[in-house]
């Protein structure tokens, strides 16, 4: 697949305020909040690219050469994109992994309609070896949007179909933004001379099937039986030619996940006998990626249903997940129900 399948000079905000601009309804809110993103990951972009420059890889305690005390980056990038949305007068609450209750929007602000959700840097495993990591978003309307109100926890706890965008920036060999607002999935490569996201690629979509899976392997001791017959199944090679499959595995969900985007196949983070409700996060990790997966024509499933039906009951609840090429997905849900 072209990893180029556009023509158009057109920037990210360009994009947003076109497809804003076809809606009859459009206020322009939603565009304006993510402008004030956008700003959020291009200095994240920068940021991450520095790190190691900037003496903020790693926990530490350290006080950096202008007596500030050195922080972790992704506890910088939880704050980077908090100061970013806080005052823009779109948003009525917000959340993060890296913050334990609400964020809410200080007194002196407007509270807008929007909500926002996000993992400041996925893959934080990775973050002090230089291996790719990434920013993901998701945003809900409120439940009552003609309240001018501080928002609630019932204003996160959405199920993810009801979102209205959302995306991830990949800080890999370049940065990308992968975005949906529910017209398909558009990507962007950040141009660091001009400081844009550039559209690179247009209405990707996810093949039927793949050669490729991905998962953490060193939990196989306490997967299930169905799940190590179907990841034994897809090692046996088939007379066809497709399998076995190859693996792969980066240890940071957008970076998987985005391979699978383009190449097909499946990204598993399942229950086992120690976390049955696997690691990864319902609410700013799988359920934005599940949105993106289905918008790009792939399956997002838990195992047994699908993850965008879903209502969270709580702010940091995780969930087994599934996603990728429609065929691979549904084929592991069939292991998974114990149906090969
Ligand atoms: P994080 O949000 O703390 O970075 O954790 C999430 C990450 C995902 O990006 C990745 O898929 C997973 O954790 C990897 O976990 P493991 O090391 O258990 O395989
Ligand atoms: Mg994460």
């Amino acid at each position: 697949m072209p990893f180029l399948n556009t023509s158009k000079l057109v920037t990210i905000e360009r994009h947003i305020a076109e497809e804003g601009a076809a809606h009859p309804t459009s206020t322009g809110e939603l565009s304006r909040l993510l402008r004030d993103l956008m700003l959020a990951l291009r200095i994240l972009a920068r940021d991450v690219r520095r790190a190691g420059l900037n003496d903020v890889l790693g926990m530490t305690d350290s006080v950096n050469t202008h007596g500030e005390r050195v922080k972790r980056l992704d506890l910088h990038a939880n704050e980077v994109i908090y100061r970013a949305m806080d005052h823009g007068g779109h948003l009525c609450v917000m959340a993060s992994e890296e913050s334990d209750g609400l964020m809410r929007i200080p007194d002196e602000y407007k509270k807008g309609k929007y909500v926002l959700v996000f993992d400041p840097l996925d893959g934080s495993s990775n973050i002090d070896v230089n291996i790719t990591i990434g920013t993901i978003f998701s945003i809900h309307k409120r439940v009552d949007p003609t309240l001018d109100t501080p928002g609630t926890l019932e204003d996160i706890l959405q199920p993810g179909w009801k979102q209205v965008a959302a995306g991830y920036a990949m800080y890999g060999s370049s940065t990308v933004l992968v975005y949906s607002s529910g017209n398909g999935v558009d990507v962007f490569t950040f141009d660091p001379t001009i400081g844009e996201f550039l559209l690179t690629f247009e209405k990707l979509r996810i093949p039927k099937r793949g050669r490729i899976y991905s998962i953490n392997s060193g939990n196989a001791h306490k997967w299930d039986q169905n799940l190590r017959d179907y990841v034994s199944w897809l090692l046996r090679p088939s007379d066809d030619g497709v399998r076995p499959y190859s693996l792969r595995y980066i240890g940071t969900m957008v970076a998987d996940v985005h391979r699978t985007m383009y190449y097909g196949g499946i990204f598993m983070y399942p229950g086992d006998s120690s976390s049955p409700q696997g690691k990864l996060r319902l609410v700013y990790e799988v359920a934005p990626m599940a949105f993106l997966v289905e918008q790009a024509g792939g399956r997002a499933s838990d195992g047994t249903r699908r993850i965008l039906d879903i209502v969270p009951t709580a702010l940091h609840q995780r969930i087994p997940c599934y996603l990728g090429s429609e065929e691979d997905v549904l084929e592991a849900e069939r292991f998974l129900r114990g149906d090969r």
